[in-house]
């Protein structure tokens, strides 16, 4: 119920604004593009458009833009990955995973930079850092918390968790979440390259949706 009120008020604010703002021509951000909407709006049709006294159902209107990041425009963005080095047996096989899908997808070498910290517990700080740097567009960040290992195991998981989360909310950066959380090491393995894949790569690919996302429709 809370999320709906919020996201419906974030959608009466960017109707809104469509309404009363010009459209700077420099400008992506989706509040002044949507012209489909504003045409409808001018026309007095409002959301729910009526072509030849038909009217149209709202999922069905132009008016609603769907944004969403592209995986094959990923050339020229830029990526950080923080990798931890505890558990490096892991987290080395998902860095190789995640540096492989980009150079796929054809993000160039030169726009990688892999920044190496001790543990899980320290990738929120490292990622928050180079999200403020401004210099990428988004950051992976790669680590894997073994329950077999450690008696503070959720503390671990859990400060890994919020601190990428907060990382991300506070530099406006895409930070991604690659750490795993693991009953044992045979776990861990099978996601690091083993029969479950490699959740690097699955990272990488999530990390170029997003950075694609903001650098092509949410960038003002
Ligand atoms: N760090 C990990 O990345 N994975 C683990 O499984 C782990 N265990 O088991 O303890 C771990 N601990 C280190 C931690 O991330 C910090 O580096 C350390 O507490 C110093 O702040």
């Amino acid at each position: 119920m809370a999320s709906f009120a919020a996201s419906s008020s974030l959608f009466s604010s960017i109707s809104l604004r469509t309404q009363v703002k010009p459209s700077p021509s420099h400008c992506r951000c989706i509040s002044f593009n949507n012209n489909d909407k504003q045409t409808n709006q001018q026309k007095g049709l409002g959301l729910w458009g009526e072509k030849a006294g038909k009217r149209e159902s709202f999922s069905q209107t132009s008016a609603v833009r769907h944004l969403t990041g592209s995986l094959t425009s990923a050339e020229g963005l830029r990526f950080a990955i923080v990798v931890a080095r505890f558990n490096e047996i892991v987290t080395r096989t998902l860095l190789e995973g995640a540096l492989d899908t980009f150079k796929r997808y054809s993000v160039k070498e030169e726009d990688i930079d892999v920044v190496w910290v001790p543990g899980s517990f320290e990738i929120g700080l490292v990622a928050e850092k180079l999200g403020k740097s401004r210099k990428y567009q988004a950051v992976l960040c790669i680590g894997a918390v073994i329950r077999g290992d450690t008696s503070h195991y959720d503390a671990v998981a859990n400060s890994a968790a919020s601190g990428v989360l907060s990382a991300g909310l506070s530099s406006g950066v895409p930070c991604i979440f690659g750490v795993l959380t693991c009953d044992d090491m045979d776990q861990a393995l099978n996601r690091a390259g083993g029969k479950a894949g490699n959740k690097g790569s699955e990272t990488a690919l999530t990390a170029i949706e997003m950075a694609s996302l903001f650098e092509h429709h949410l960038k003002c």
